[in-house]
């Protein structure tokens, strides 16, 4: 399994020379440029562009989980998985993903659309900037998989369940399990804080209600095959490009090697996390009105979801039982569901392996209330959204935190 070449700056043109599938994507006697760009956790990534401004994008997984090394081994499958998942998604949303050219099945390399005209959400929410329409953008994306991947857009649900058998993800789903829903509660070794915000991580561990409710979304996560769902759905893993209007004109979902058949509302939660954690950076900043547009991105992105996800309803597999009733209960079910997601996610990237860059790149002055702001607001979500789970009561809750702590 670990036996195949990687890819190096030398030797992508050679790759993309000798590989059929894609050697005409690019020029490669006339190539300008060759960088590697992976700044995720697990691949290597390379941009290749040659002289008539012609680009390709090479992803490789590595046997290994790359933010930690080879001593944390990984299958290197996960590369099948995205290319598996980002076709069937492009079926259903084909502007919301990269267009994957070829999937290497010996070298774990996909050939994909260049999107250097795009740039990472999460960096440039760091940077201050706004993409208006993102957020909706992305609810409707997740509706879209959401409806098309499930039994509510399978016409044979016998070749529906193979088609679950044939995404599972076992090594990829461990490390959600354990990094997002477990290790934040229970330190595996992995977990760190600043010094003034451990009384903060020790309130969460000790969080009797928090670990209880956190564990029935893990076994949601384990045991729900809703659909085939993105599964790392934060803001470093959505590109954007502005339009000239100001608003977004390209929103794509990439790195879905997480993806499996799952819950729905792991998707929507994940995005609500990072708008939160990117509020709280606003926050700490000083910047009050641009915290209240982070947040805001909440209900922009369920708002748009919700209203996808309606649109679609009249076109769904046997309506015999799946009745109108059925599709507010799933909604409603689903928003609660985020929440909890969402919780889970605020607090792996504050307190786990892997943490957000919106935080970590604070001064650590403010840092600690950036941190602590995150860690209320989980807490108090998990605790709030049985009583009424409207995204805007999260909005108002993450608020007045915020306001509170930094
Ligand atoms: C060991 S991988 C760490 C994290 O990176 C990915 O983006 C996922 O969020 C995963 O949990
Ligand atoms: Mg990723």
């Amino acid at each position: 399994m670990s036996g195949y070449a990687h890819l190096s700056i030398d030797t992508v043109a050679d790759y993309l020379a000798s590989t059929p599938e894609v050697r005409d994507l690019v020029d490669t006697s006339a190539l300008v440029d060759i960088r590697e760009v992976g700044d995720g956790n697990l691949n290597l990534v390379f941009i290749i562009t040659d002289a008539a401004g012609r680009g390709v994008v090479l992803k490789q997984s590595l046997p290994y989980v790359r933010l930690v090394g080879p001593v944390w081994p990984m299958t290197p499958e996960r590369a099948r998985r995205e290319a598996h998942a980002n076709r069937a998604h492009a079926r259903f949303a084909p502007s919301a993903v990269p267009h994957v050219h070829h999937f290497d099945t010996e070298r774990y390399i996909i050939t994909m659309e260049d999107l250097s005209d795009h740039t990472v959400w999460r960096t440039a929410l760091n940077s201050g900037l706004r993409h208006d329409g993102a957020a909706e953008a992305l609810g409707d994306y997740i509706a879209r998989i959401a409806f098309g991947t499930s039994v509510l857009g399978a016409a044979d649900p016998e070749a529906h369940k193979l088609r679950v058998a044939a995404a599972i993800n076992p090594e990829l789903c461990t490390i959600t399990e354990d990094l997002v829903f477990t290790e934040p509660w229970v330190d595996a070794g992995r977990n760190s804080v600043l010094p003034d915000n451990a009384v903060d991580a020790r309130a969460v561990a000790d969080d009797a209600f928090m670990v209880a409710r956190i564990g029935m979304a893990k076994w949601t996560f384990m045991t729900r095959a809703e659909a085939l769902i993105h599964g790392d759905l934060h803001t470093g893993s959505v590109m954007v490009r502005a339009g000239g209007d100001g608003r977004v004109d390209s929103v794509r979902a990439i790195d879905s090697e997480f993806a499996f058949y799952g819950p729905i509302a792991f998707d929507l939660g994940a995005l609500w996390a990072n708008y939160v954690i990117a509020a709280a950076r606003a926050g700490a900043l000083g910047e009050g009105a641009r915290m209240r547009w982070c947040l805001n991105l909440i209900s922009g992105t369920w708002h748009a979801f919700e209203s996808t996800f309606r649109q679609q309803w009249p076109q769904r597999c046997d309506p015999r039982v799946f009745t109108d009733d059925v599709g507010e209960r799933l909604l409603a079910q689903w928003q609660e569901e985020a929440w909890v997601f969402a919780a889970a996610k605020m607090t792996r990237r504050i307190i786990g392996l892997a943490k957000a860059s919106d935080i970590e790149t604070l001064d650590p002055q403010v840092r600690v209330g950036a941190a602590r702001a995150v860690l209320r607001t989980a807490a108090l979500a998990v605790r709030e959204c049985c009583a009424d789970a409207d995204p805007d009561r999260l909005i108002g809750l993450a608020g007045e935190q915020i306001a509170a702590h930094t």
